[in-house]
């Protein structure tokens, strides 16, 4: 009776270990990747990366200055995809992605020309822009 008792104990304990560490891993990932998914511009090693999280209200920001003639890549960051923000797509840029929640998308455009570039959702419900100035 007593070793059915410890057991039930072990099985208890295990359990809860299992929980923290499960939880804590999935937070921390979850944390992290919001940590690298700041929206915005950085500059890094000679490219330009705009990084645009994709919400259930769209994009954030709406509208991104950036700079011509760097190497660029857009990454989307997907915080929520409802039906129509899972598809991000533009004529302009020439691309057509499909998002995935708490993952990255990153397109690389290559070298832009100054002018505005517009990006939506597969419906066109949600609209971003890109401004591309003179460096
Ligand atoms: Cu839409």
């Amino acid at each position: 009776m007593k070793k059915k008792f410890d057991n039930l104990i072990l099985i208890t304990y295990l359990l809860i270990i299992i929980v923290i560490v499960y939880g804590g891993a999935t937070f921390g990932t979850k944390y992290y990747r919001e940590l690298m998914n700041q929206p915005g511009v950085v500059i890094k090693d000679g490219v330009q990366i705009a990084t645009i999280i994709v919400n259930e209200v769209g994009y954030e920001p709406q509208t991104l200055e950036l700079k011509s003639n760097i190497p660029t890549k857009i990454n989307f960051y997907a915080d929520e995809t409802a039906t129509c923000s899972r598809q991000v797509t533009s004529k302009q840029l020439d691309f057509f992605k499909t998002l995935y929640v708490n993952k990255s998308e990153v397109i690389d455009v290559g070298k832009l020309t100054p002018g505005t570039y517009k990006y939506q959702c597969g419906m066109g419900m949600h609209t971003g822009e890109l401004k591309v100035i003179t460096e």
